[in-house]
């Protein structure tokens, strides 16, 4: 019987991206993992500009097998504006990756922020840097920088002493860029913000609570899952990064219980997850290798790394087979779900430090050349070690 493996990728942000695709070649990738960041959210991709990035990445050996991400607009999510037109927008690009042969598309539901840090230079016991979520900061910013209406009823007083005293300390170069790291957009969020105008994004969500929101995207899943199917593509929700409720927005993809919503309003196997286990390992009551088990037959795009969490639920992202995270134990599970399917799913270490001459260098944070390397390195490992020790 065939041994079915991880095909091993990594993200490549286009031609402005620091790290080469040449780079990703000698990493061990065969797949690359790219968006066409220039559109803007809400339009179409023709099929001239997907093929003009599919080329770049054929000529350096590789293959786009995976886009992250086809955004879903915040008219779509808050269904305001010109969301209808959007949606079919939407289902045009589906279909237009599928005619240039691209079958996996990544996307996710977050309001306004896509994933967020406060620190992105956190340095770890190696003299590595790693990105990290401080919930103390992150309060600071909620209720003295941006000063949410309101903000305080969502923490405790704990929480709001340990959230002052922090704002104290921080000089006002740290409390700049504390409010950069938040909302000037890491890199794939498509979105940058001022104070103003991220206020003004919020307040949008005013008369969405989780409810509402899960049922905008159980709508989006209605129109667009049918075209995916029809195109057979595998649509894949990427999880919330961190994967809870922050600064009064609704999240409603955090848990097991979320995703399971999703299969039985919209049953197609072509509605799959991103399971990323760094985003759903935030929360200790969310059972990695269980939730490989329950959306098995769905699981069609893998990012793994792992966290490391503290009692005040601040969290770092660790080395991928430390902390957290059971990674020996999640791995065996995509092991076996990729013998039982017979299929092979594409993955990639999600994030990376930046180590070695990462740190001489600007990269785009998370997405260090090394530091992923040395991921890829370590999970391909893993699962060669497991896969041979089954058979
Ligand atoms: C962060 C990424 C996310 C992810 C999107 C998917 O590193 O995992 O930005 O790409 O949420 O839509």
């Amino acid at each position: 019987m065939k041994n079915y493996k991880m095909t091993p990728t990594m993200r490549w942000y286009g031609p402005n991206d620091p790290v080469q695709l040449s780079d990703l070649l000698q990493a061990g990738c065969e797949g690359v993992v790219s968006a066409l960041h220039h559109i803007p959210n809400g339009e179409v991709w023709t099929v001239e500009e997907i093929q003009k990035r599919q080329q770049i990445i054929k000529s350096a050996g590789l293959i786009w097998n995976v886009v992250e991400s086809v955004p879903v607009s915040e008219a779509i999510k808050t269904q305001s504006g010109d969301y209808l037109k959007h949606i079919e927008n939407y289902k045009l690009s589906v279909k237009n990756l599928a005619d240039c042969g691209i079958f996996t598309i990544t996307y996710n539901f977050m309001p306004v922020l896509d994933w967020t840090r406060t620190d992105l230079a956190y340095t770890v016991a190696d003299g590595s840097k790693a990105l990290r979520f401080e919930k103390a900061a992150f309060i600071a910013f909620d209720l003295y920088i941006l000063k949410r209406k309101d903000a305080a009823k969502d923490y405790t007083l704990a929480e709001i002493e340990r959230a002052t005293l922090r704002f104290e300390g921080m000089s006002a170069a740290d409390k700049t860029l504390l409010e950069r790291n938040i909302i000037a957009g890491l890199p794939g969020s498509e979105e940058s913000f001022t104070v103003e105008k991220f206020q003004e994004a919020l307040d949008q969500y005013q008369d969405i609570d989780a409810p509402q929101l899960k049922k905008n995207l159980i709508y989006f899943l209605q129109q667009v899952i049918p075209v995916a199917e029809a195109n057979k593509v595998n649509m894949v929700i990427h999880p919330d990064d961190p994967p809870y409720a922050i600064l009064g927005l609704p999240r409603v993809v955090s848990t097991a219980q979320d995703m399971q919503d999703l299969v039985d309003a919209v049953p197609s196997l072509s509605n799959g997850l991103c399971f990323c286990t760094g985003s759903f390992g935030v929360r200790p009551d969310n059972n990695l290798p269980e939730i490989v088990k329950q959306f098995g037959d769905r699981i069609n795009f893998l990012h793994l790394r792992s966290t490391k969490r503290n009692e005040f639920g601040d969290f770092f992202e660790d080395n991928h087979l430390e902390g957290d995270v059971d990674m020996y134990a999640v791995v065996k599970e995509v092991v076996a779900l990729m013998q039982k399917r017979q299929v092979s799913i594409p993955m990639r270490p999600d994030h990376g430090h930046q180590m070695l001459d990462d740190l001489n260098k600007k990269t785009n944070p998370g997405y260090s050349g090394i530091g992923r390397l040395r991921g890829l390195a370590e999970l391909r490992g893993l699962e060669l070690g497991i896969a041979r020790s089954i058979v």
